[in-house]
């Protein structure tokens, strides 16, 4: 059995050059030894999650790692925090509110949308994620069964940004758009469009977004416990990773 330097180092190590297996051993290891999730996140004397996915974007800006590398250490740790999240969600008595979130029809992408998942699940919002390519009848479906405050659609594609007033739409012709605000997101998205589109809301990123909707349900922000901190920096680390892939990935389209 590894000790907890050797659970540290070992997801540090294998993290870096993206062993998604032995990260996620190692993570479940770890818990099984009842080691503390925030040390397996934060590490020791450099070692852990976290500083292996800041040494991978250090080696992005230095030119030693590429897009793929890059994808892959983000994946393992992904990984660990499918793992981890369960433990360092809030464990609250009552979920603080319960919000749907999906992908909209003809769209694919999810990266961004399951970082704000655990964001908010983090924050002590029940999540019910519907997945990519939801039909707005799935929606009306999940509004009316989970009976949610907030429903939050994401796009990234210019094309499939309209789906966004065509699921308002859905909720207004069933009656339910007053029962439940809406938010929007996604990498094309701005704040004037959501307006527009007739959102309540909109946020550009994963912090954002719980800020965003604890605001629209007036949820004042109470003192972040340890385990929130912990999956907020965890996230915060993914999401600048997940952003240097897409701004490179833009970068040489532009230039094909
Ligand atoms: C990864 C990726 C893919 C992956 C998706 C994998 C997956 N499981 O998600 C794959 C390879 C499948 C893919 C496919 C395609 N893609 Co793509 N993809 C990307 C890429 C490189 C990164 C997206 C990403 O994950 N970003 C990182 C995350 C963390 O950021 P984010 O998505 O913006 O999410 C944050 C915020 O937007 C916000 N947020 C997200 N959702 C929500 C929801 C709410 C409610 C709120 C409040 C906030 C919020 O918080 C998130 C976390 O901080 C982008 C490039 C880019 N610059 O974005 C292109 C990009 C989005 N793709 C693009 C295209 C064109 C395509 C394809 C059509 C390519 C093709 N020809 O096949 C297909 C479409 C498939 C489909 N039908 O959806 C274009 C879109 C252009 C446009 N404006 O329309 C982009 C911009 C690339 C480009 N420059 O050309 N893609």
């Amino acid at each position: 059995m590894p000790n907890r330097e050797e659970i540290l180092k070992g997801l540090y190590d294998h993290t870096i050059p993206g062993h998604a297996p032995q990260v996620k051993d190692l993570t479940q290891t770890g818990i099984d030894m009842g080691l503390d999730p925030k040390d397996m996140l934060y590490g020791a004397q450099g070692m852990g999650l976290i500083p292996a996915l800041r040494e991978v974007g250090a080696r992005f800006e230095r030119g030693e790692y590429f897009v793929p590398e890059m994808l892959i250490a983000a994946r393992a740790m992904q990984g660990a925090m499918s793992l981890l999240r369960p433990l360092l969600a809030k464990q609250g008595t009552k979920p603080v509110g319960t919000i749907v979130m999906l992908t909209v029809k003809g769209d694919m992408h999810d990266i961004g949308k399951n970082l704000c998942d655990m964001m908010l699940e983090g924050a002590g919002f029940r999540v019910i994620d519907l997945g990519v390519n939801t039909s707005p009848e799935k929606m009306l479906a999940a509004v009316q069964e989970h009976n949610p405050q907030i429903v939050g659609f994401s796009a990234f594609l210019t094309t499939t940004m309209p789906m966004f007033k065509v699921n308002i739409a859905t909720l207004e012709k069933a009656g339910l758009r007053d029962t439940v605000k809406v938010m929007v997101g996604g990498a094309p998205v701005t704040e004037e469009y959501a307006k527009k589109a007739g959102a309540d809301g909109y946020a550009p990123d994963a912090s954002a977004t719980v800020r965003k909707a604890k605001a629209l349900l007036g949820i004042k922000d109470e003192e972040i416990s340890e385990n929130s901190q912990a999956l907020a920096d965890a996230v915060a680390i993914l999401d600048a990773t997940m952003q240097k892939i897409g701004e490179a990935e833009a970068a040489v389209n532009s230039q094909s």
